[in-house]
């Protein structure tokens, strides 16, 4: 198997019985680019694999409905109360959700718009597909309207932070309106996991997105996401009015100028023209480069509000994102900037100036997705305006798809972390479902990034991320354990040993990747600048975006306080911030983070800094050399294809975490000059240099980051 059906491979299931089986599906809506429509036609394709038998659609205008006995009925509850006579209970059921009721003949699954019937029918088929016969009846409702995707393809077809492959949207500057099928493909995968919305273009935006041909080319990306509910939304980037296009070119974008105002009008009703439907804009303005209103003076919220205006009569959803670290502080030292701080800076003042149809995408932590970070502070801020969390399925900063991290968990520490605003139960979920604020919308975020690879994201056991992200902006609740192996059963069937062993190494995955590359909260200790890829701790206290190490030969971390750091930890509301400010009350995990501590400083495990850091990176490495051998173990129980390639990925990751163990450890180890208790650190009798070795067709090179080169202690 190539993995191109990721999770949706309806393959048949042991103890399957098509008699068991409703005679037909009975499908209430026969638009044919509507959600109804493609719930039917799933129905029909997923128990046609599950249980080898295939079963007619049929439509309640050419049927008699009272002789339908026993079907499965899939439509809105409108719908049904239409054909039917008469409304089902379907208790509490809100928009985008759905009832499922398995108990009757008649299989009942009703949304109570479009695409809740087919959520609900991806559902009951994810249930046969994993063995589950049995009765059930309830309602489902998502947490957060918010559910989206962010693809950052480039018009050019490559992708910024994309290992699957070039994009499956765009190449030569425009849509790849030939590859429609693989469109389709990913629409049916996100509409599965209750995915609403898909921005494709990569927020580091290219005007000329919005060129006559690209518009119509936008209309047919959004023609083939329609029948799966997913709305199509684009990235603009600010200075737009200025690029030459169709629509006149400015002089100026600042974003009070009426004539712009009038531009970017004309932009969006042209755009809604051909997409009625459209979900919004995404916007990354004054951040790393890109254009924004502070060119003009103007505030975030008035560049924000822009678009919202725009926008407003067609129903549309801005979305402005949070990601603003440029220093405000340029002119201080380097050791009072902190990029950490940035956002709250940039936002003071302007909480509830935001339109009412414009939402503030945050990431996760205040830097920027790594192994672990404190939840954004931003989010306890702002308290009159709708938000929602930005995460990263994409592992940019986490092994590129070349490491197997299962990142729920990570993501579980941020939503259900309680900022305690007002001294009252904030979890980070509740805030951006818009419930602890009481806001109209909010929700979920992730860049995603697929790309034309047959694996979607550049490897089979990524595609839990993906998966996992969707399960979650649905329920916040749900375990990520149980979210990860209802994916195994989907994905590579129902063997026990299959499940375990994907169980241990995913479970095993973030801490052991936090611990060979950057634990106690230092952060993933990578190449800053731009790769973010492999061992680089160098670069992190070479950058100008403030020195994130510190470290020198007696201490490492940096200090956050308010008494005598930078100042960030009082950006949280005051039960948290005191948490944070006091050493003895931060916990051990993000230590480095908030403070500067000597090396021998004790944790409260009661080993030293430099000791755990030479320990974790062991064990993490020691963990992902159990990958290979527990996945040999599957062989024969997951196909040949499959199986073959993630051994490649999981040997190549085996073999990455010991040079990132002895990088880190061995440039610690010179800078602090204190030994391994346990005598390992710079001394690796089992290595084999590359000098010692016979090569042809190979010349010494001189390697940087020089911890990384064989040969050094
Ligand atoms: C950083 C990425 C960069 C993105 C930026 C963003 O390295 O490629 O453009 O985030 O989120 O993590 O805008």
């Amino acid at each position: 198997e190539t993995g191109i059906d990721g999770w949706l491979r309806y393959a048949p299931v042991p103890n399957a019985n098509a008699s068991g089986l409703p005679i037909n599906i009975v499908s209430l809506n026969a638009t044919a680019n509507g959600p109804v429509h493609a719930a039917a036609s799933e129905l029909q394709k997923g128990l046609s694999g599950i249980f080898n038998h295939s079963l007619n659609v049929i439509y309640p205008t050419s049927y008699q409905l009272s002789d339908t006995a026993s079907s499965i009925v899939v439509g809105t509850v409108a719908e049904y109360a239409n054909a039917f006579g008469a409304a089902p209970k379907t208790p509490q059921l809100e928009n985008d959700g759905y009832f499922l009721n398995t108990t009757g003949s008649r299989v009942q699954i009703l949304g109570r718009n479009e695409r809740g019937a087919l959520y609900g029918a991806f559902q009951y088929l994810s249930m046969l597909a994993q063995g589950n016969f049995s009765e059930v009846a309830y309602t489902s409702n998502p947490d957060a309207p918010i559910r989206w995707v962010n693809q950052w393809d480039n018009l050019d077809g490559s992708i910024e932070r994309g290992y699957g492959g070039p994009s499956i949207f765009f190449s030569n500057g425009t849509v790849k309106i030939n590859s429609l099928d693989r469109m389709t493909q990913y629409a049916r995968l996100l509409a599965s996991i209750g995915v609403n919305a898909i921005v494709v273009n990569n927020v580091n935006a290219n005007a000329s997105i919005l060129t006559t041909q690209n518009v119509e080319g936008l209309g047919k990306i959004a023609d083939t996401f329609r029948p799966y509910g997913v709305r199509v939304g684009i990235s603009l980037n600010f200075a737009s009015p200025t690029a030459n296009l169709v629509y006149g070119n400015l002089s100026t974008f600042d974003p009070l100028d009426s004539e712009v105002i009038d531009w970017w009008q004309n932009v969006t009703d042209t755009l809604y023209a051909r997409i009625p439907d459209m979900a919004g804009y995404l916007v990354k303005a004054n951040s790393e480069g890109q254009p924004g209103p502070l060119t003009y003076n103007r505030t975030l919220a008035e560049g924000a509000n822009l678009f919202a205006n725009a926008l407003e009569p067609h129903g549309g959803i801005l979305v402005f994102r949070a990601f603003v670290y440029d220093s405000q502080h340029l002119n201080e030292s380097v050791w009072t900037q902190d990029r950490a701080n940035a956002a709250v800076e940039f936002f003071t003042g302007l909480d509830g100036k935001f339109a009412e149809n414009a939402l503030v995408q945050i990431k996760y932590g205040p830097i920027d997705f790594q192994v672990r970070e404190p939840a954004s502070p931003l989010f306890a801020y702002l308290r009159n305006t709708s938000t929602a969390i930005e995460l990263e399925v994409t592992q940019e900063y986490l092994g590129q798809q070349n490491h197997l991290v299962y990142l729920p968990p990570l993501w579980k520490t941020v939503l259900d972390f309680d900022l305690r605003a007002n001294h009252s139960k904030s979890l980070v979920r509740d805030i951006i479902s818009g419930e602890r604020f009481n806001r109209p919308m909010g929700g979920y975020a992730a860049v995603v990034n697929v790309g034309t690879n047959n694996t979607w994201l550049g490897s089979h056991l990524s595609m839990s991320n993906l998966y996992g992200y969707g399960r979650l902006a649905w329920d916040p609740t749900s375990d990520p354990q149980a979210i990860l192996q209802d994916w195994i059963r989907l994905t590579f069937g129902l063997d026990p040993a299959v499940m375990r062993a994907i169980t241990n190494m995913s479970m095993a995955s973030w801490p052991a990747y936090e611990n060979y590359t950057g634990n106690l909260g230092i952060q993933t200790l990578t190449d800053i600048l731009y790769t973010h890829y492999g061992p680089n701790p160098q670069s992190q206290d070479n950058n100008p975006w403030g020195q994130w190490t510190r470290a020198d030969h007696d201490s490492i971390g940096m200090d956050r306080t308010v008494a005598n750091g930078t100042g960030f930890a009082g950006q949280y509301p005051d039960e948290v911030a005191a948490v944070y400010e006091n050493i003895s009350t931060t916990p051990d995990n993000l230590l480095l983070w908030f403070h500067h501590v000597n090396y021998t400083t004790r944790l409260h495990s009661g080993e030293t800094v430099i000791q755990h850091f030479y320990n974790a990176h062991y064990a993490g490495a020691e963990t992902a050399q159990t990958f290979p051998t527990q996945w040999e173990a599957l062989q024969g129980k997951v196909d040949a294809q499959r199986y073959n390639e993630t051994l490649f990925r999981l040997t190549y990751q085996a073999g990455h975490s010991i040079v990132w163990r002895d990088a880190i450890n061995n440039f610690y180890h010179n800078l602090s000059g204190i030994a391994d208790a346990q005598g390992r650190v710079g001394n690796h009798p089992h290595r084999i240099e590359a000098e010692t070795m016979n090569l042809t067709n190979y010349e010494r090179y001189t390697v940087s980051p020089f911890e990384t080169a064989s040969n050094v202690t």
